[in-house]
């Protein structure tokens, strides 16, 4: 029996560092408009949706704590910009995953300054997750403001809550006797990282939903060759993201959605766009056309994950983990040793 979704990425346009957040949220609100008159059933948004990708910039800790959102947003409080945003997706019966810098009491209590970026599909609050590699360096780059810096390592925490897949029942209102849609969270750079997916995939992952932000063009933090123009960087980038989204929804027969946060925020700082919905087979269903606000729609069924998951990747018949223990016993690189 076919298990058919339609869903979207909602991609989101330049924003500046000081870009008021209520001109944020109604661009938000246009998109979750945009996806309701569509009857699309569950919208991927980008990471720190709310803000712009503040990490890049070097702040002082009173400006800082403005971008983060506080725990408990659900309760209310003044401007709560994730709040409004909710409840608006609530009215309209939409399912969203969205990602925000979340600020916790505990771990300012552990650990004054450092936060820790989580995403959650609302409403209601059915999972959270908080993202786990956390690129970047703890110092910057450059304090130079026109430096591509990347923070992450200074402003937040490495995420706590692992790898955990989860129902989504609100999703199969048009399928009743078959079983709701397994769902999984990864943030920006765990979409680089085959463990986290696999994790999922180890649950019966069917949709993957990754918010990014990904800078098209920042010398310090590349693997590749700092020769490369302008264009190879963007070009590079985009690349990269694409073929790990591809290959690891593919190798764990998964559909995912990706959302970036893409455009030229600062008249200066360029993002990659790439959002896209990606098949169990790996191939792109629809793509963004535009580096600004842009909602991309697809209509899938869920079922086609079910082939994969039998045949090529059925885990349980062709996986060897007696083979695997360096993947979670060792961090690092330990190269073998020379020929003496
Ligand atoms: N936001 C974020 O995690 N960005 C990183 C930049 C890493 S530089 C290769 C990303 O993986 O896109």
């Amino acid at each position: 029996m076919p298990r058919p979704l339609r869903v979207a990425s909602a991609q989101v346009g330049h924003i500046d560092l000081t870009t008021p957040r209520s001109s944020i949220l109604s661009r938000l609100i246009s998109l979750l408009d945009q996806a309701a008159a569509q009857s699309v059933q569950l919208v991927v948004f980008p990471e720190t949706t709310f803000t712009t990708f503040f990490p890049r910039y070097f702040l002082g800790e009173a400006e800082l704590g403005s971008y983060y959102e506080r725990d408990g947003f659900l309760e209310g409080g003044e401007n709560n910009v994730l709040r409004t945003f909710v409840c608006h997706a609530g009215k309209l019966g939409l399912d969203v995953v969205v990602g925000y810098a979340e600020s916790t009491p505990d771990i300012e209590a552990l650990r004054k300054g450092l936060y820790t970026p989580s995403s959650a599909p609302l409403p209601p609050v059915l999972s959270k997750y908080r993202k786990v590699h956390l690129p970047g360096t703890y110092e910057p780059f450059s304090t130079d403001p026109k430096t591509t810096n990347q923070l992450e390592k200074r402003y937040f925490r490495p995420g706590d809550l692992g790898f955990e897949a989860f129902r989504a029942p609100g999703l199969k209102a048009k399928w009743p006797p078959a079983q709701s849609p397994i769902v999984g969270m990864l943030i920006c750079n765990d979409r680089r990282w085959a463990e986290g997916w696999r994790c999922y995939g180890l649950q019966g992952v069917e949709i993957m939903c990754i918010g990014y932000n990904t800078t098209a063009w920042a010398p310090e933090l590349w693997g590749s060759s700092p020769d490369l123009t302008r264009e190879q960087a963007r070009e590079d980038a985009m690349f990269h993201h694409k073929l790990v989204v591809q290959a690891n929804a593919y190798t764990n027969s998964t559909f995912c959605i990706t959302s970036a946060r893409t455009g030229l925020d600062d008249n200066h700082f360029e993002l990659i766009s790439g959002s896209m919905i990606v098949s169990p087979q790996g191939r792109i269903l629809a793509e963004n056309k535009t580096s600004s606000d842009e909602l991309i729609v697809a209509d899938v069924d869920l079922d086609e994950c079910k082939p994969g998951k039998a045949k090529t990747f059925c885990f349980e018949r062709h996986r060897r983990v007696e083979c695997y223990g360096r993947i979670v016993g060792q961090r690092g690189v330990v190269e073998p040793p020379e020929e003496a």
